[in-house]
């Protein structure tokens, strides 16, 4: 592969944008090799899945002179539909939970696309830039819905209208992302973290996943109906019996996702 990067090992998909002069700027090259890596850690059975980006950036959004998405007449929307839409429902389908692993900067869709990720760490000097409104475009793949949810209505509209650089350790005190942590700690703690989560009962953590997203969409009485549902399917697992007799014979609980 050209544009990306991609292991598979112990549970653990690693994912690394690597276009790194551009600033792991998306093109289309990348599109297509992310949505075969996506594909191979789903069929290869990924407990976790990392996204991060080599060189100095996360992402710098959209490549703007890849040709694909330039030349006119320009539709945008069906850039959108065979590119970053597909790619945020994979990560967002996706039965295992997705770390995005962010230093530099992510601004445009790379802003996006981390956020589209279930837990976000970031270094102590990422910034994340919605960079949309700077070209004349709104925040898409997933912006405009991510944004207003993990920080308000009145922070999503003062990022999305002004473009201003947010620091990681304001957006983690925010709420925007999971944590924020020294610079030279973040692929230490990403590691960490995913060796946890590789270990962890899967079913129940895409259960979890599923369920909140879902949330949204749903009452209280609803949800409650969805969590009976899933709590009925995890009871039946191997691994909600491994866990029970661990604790029980108070030893550690090996879960094999099953
Ligand atoms: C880039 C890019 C880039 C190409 C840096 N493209 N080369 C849009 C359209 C279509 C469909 C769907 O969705 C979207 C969504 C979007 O993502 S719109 C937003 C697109 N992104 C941007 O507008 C960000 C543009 N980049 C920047 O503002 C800056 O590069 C940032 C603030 C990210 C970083 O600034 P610096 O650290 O000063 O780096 P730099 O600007 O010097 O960039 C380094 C190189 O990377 C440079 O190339 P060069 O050959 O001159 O060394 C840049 O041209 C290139 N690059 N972003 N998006």
């Amino acid at each position: 592969m050209e544009t990306i990067l991609f292991s598979l090992e112990e549970g653990i998909a690693r994912v690394t944008l690597n276009r790194p002069e551009k600033l792991n700027a998306f093109n289309t090259a990348m599109h297509t090799e992310l949505r075969g890596a996506l594909t191979e850690a789903r069929r290869g059975g990924a407990r976790v899945l990392i996204l991060s980006g080599a060189g100095r950036a996360f992402s710098a959004g959209q490549d703007l002179a890849d040709r694909a998405a330039g030349g006119a007449p320009l539709d945008l929307g069906a850039t959108i539909d065979a590119t970053y839409n597909p790619l945020v429902r994979s990560l967002r389908e996706l039965p295992c939970p997705v770390i995005a692993a962010v230093h530099g900067v992510a601004a445009g869709a790379g802003a996006s696309v981390a956020l589209a990720c279930d837990l976000v760490i970031a270094g102590k000097s990422a910034s994340f830039i919605q960079a949309f409104g700077r070209i004349g475009l709104l925040p898409d793949s997933g912006g405009t819905w991510n944004l207003p949810r993990l920080v308000g209505t009145a922070r999503a509209l003062g990022l999305a209208l002004t473009g201003e650089r947010l620091g990681a350790e304001q957006a983690a005190a925010w709420g925007m992302i999971w944590r924020c942590v020294e610079d030279a700690e973040l692929g230490p703690t990403v590691e960490e973290l995913a060796r946890q989560l590789a270990t962890a009962p899967t079913r129940a953590l895409a259960s979890t996943k599923e369920a909140i997203y879902g949330s949204w969409q749903r009452t209280l009485s609803e949800q409650l109906d969805v969590e009976r549902d899933m709590q009925r399917e995890l009871g039946m697992s191997e691994d909600f019996r491994e866990g029970v007799a661990a604790f029980l014979e108070k030893r550690a609980a090996r879960f094999k996702g099953r």
